[in-house]
């Protein structure tokens, strides 16, 4: 039989592809997580947040639960950016109430350098992205995702999440090779493990740099703009047109500029602070525009919800754009708030 039919394709993958979709895809960072009594639910029976990660049938359920709840465009598989610490050998536990916390930095010399291992170790996030895309309807993406290797570096050097990673930027002053050393092997691991998510069915990848803010320039250039268009070009090599997205959250604008015009990322995420219409020109046509409503608006919801994403509309309107949070939900959001956004912004067709 020669019968020919061709699947749908994601609205999202669209907009990463160049096109202009309206109304644009929606998703949310962060979509999974405690603000869904469903997720809650599946957290208390597993016990622990890792143990979730490292079951694919666990993690392929949480991540379907917001798509069934809202109808998003987009699932983004779950798991953690500090996945990869641990891939390199460097255990990391999640403390409730505390967050993630990382047994000491042991030097670049202790980690492991052996990319069979790492794929080993991270083998069921892979398993989780095939299940996923099988049980995903062909109208939906599904988005593989990575920490960028500062924000890595940052959490490995400081051991947990802090506001100024301090300790971060000390270790990189003072031992300015060791660092660089520290971010090629970042590099390798981060576009082995976004080339191995994209092989497994991953429909696009986003790299969360969520700790880009408050670098001087010459350090944005170092450690956030060079590693990453490393990792481009490394799995531009490696997959056919693979469509990634970069957020390089609260980089000032000019950061924002040169990170765009100079990583090869097919898509830019923008924070609440960054205004959509200012990045969709000074971004350019090449390059699609993901973001940026403040997670704050979506929990206060009401008049100030509406206008914050009609704004958004209406500076993303014309231009390859997909909807979004400037960050990740916060637990405390109101569910009918979520379900007001997709709404909405489906509504301005
Ligand atoms: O149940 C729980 O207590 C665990 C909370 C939780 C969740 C739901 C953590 C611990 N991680 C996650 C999932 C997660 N993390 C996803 C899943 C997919 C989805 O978006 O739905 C993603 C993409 C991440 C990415 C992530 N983890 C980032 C980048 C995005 C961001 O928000 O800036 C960061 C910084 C982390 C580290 C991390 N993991 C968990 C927490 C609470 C944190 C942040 C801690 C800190 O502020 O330092």
């Amino acid at each position: 039989m020669n019968t020919k039919f061709s699947l749908p394709v994601p609205a999202l993958v669209s907009v990463l592809e160049g096109q202009r979709i309206w109304p644009p895809p929606v998703w949310l960072m962060r979509q999974a997580g405690r603000y869904l009594p469903e997720y809650r639910q599946v957290r208390k029976s597993a016990g622990s947040f890792w143990t979730m990660c490292m079951s694919p049938d666990l993690a392929m359920e949480i991540t379907l639960q917001p798509i069934r709840r809202f109808d998003f465009d987009a699932a983004i598989i779950f798991s953690d950016i500090l996945v990869i610490p641990y891939a390199l050998g460097q255990t990391v536990r999640f403390e409730d109430g505390v967050g993630p916390v990382l047994d000491r930095y042991p030097g670049l010399d202790g980690l492991v350098v052996d990319s069979g291992m790492w794929k080993q170790r991270l083998s069921p996030v892979y398993q989780a992205v095939e299940q996923t895309r099988k049980e995903l309807s062909a109208t939906k993406a599904l988005i593989g995702f990575a920490g960028a290797p500062w924000t890595i570096a940052a959490y490995m050097l400081e051991g947990r999440g802090s506001p100024d990673q301090r300790a971060a930027k000390l270790f990189g002053y003072s031992h300015r090779k060791d660092f660089s050393h520290l971010f090629d092997r970042l590099a390798d691991v981060v576009a082995a493990h976004l080339i191995w998510q994209l092989e497994h069915g991953a429909d696009a990848v986003q790299l969360f740099d969520s700790w880009a803010g408050g670098l001087p320039d010459h350090e944005f250039s170092d450690w956030v703009i060079g590693p990453t268009k490393k990792i481009v070009g490394t799995v531009r090599d490696a997959v056919p047109n693979p469509r990634i997205i970069g957020f390089p959250r609260a980089a000032t604008q000019s950061q924002y500029e040169r990170y765009t015009s100079e990583t090869g990322v097919n898509c830019v995420g923008i924070d609440t602070a960054t205004s959509m219409s200012w990045a969709i020109p000074a971004f350019g046509a090449g390059v699609a525009v993901q973001g940026n409503l403040d997670p704050i608006a979506l929990i206060a919801g009401g008049d100030a919800l509406d206008q914050a994403i009609d704004e958004i509309l209406a500076a993303g309107r014309g231009h390859s754009v997909i909807f979004n949070l400037g960050h990740g939900i916060l637990p405390e959001t109101p569910l009918d708030h979520v379900a007001r956004v997709v709404e909405r912004v489906r509504g301005s067709a």
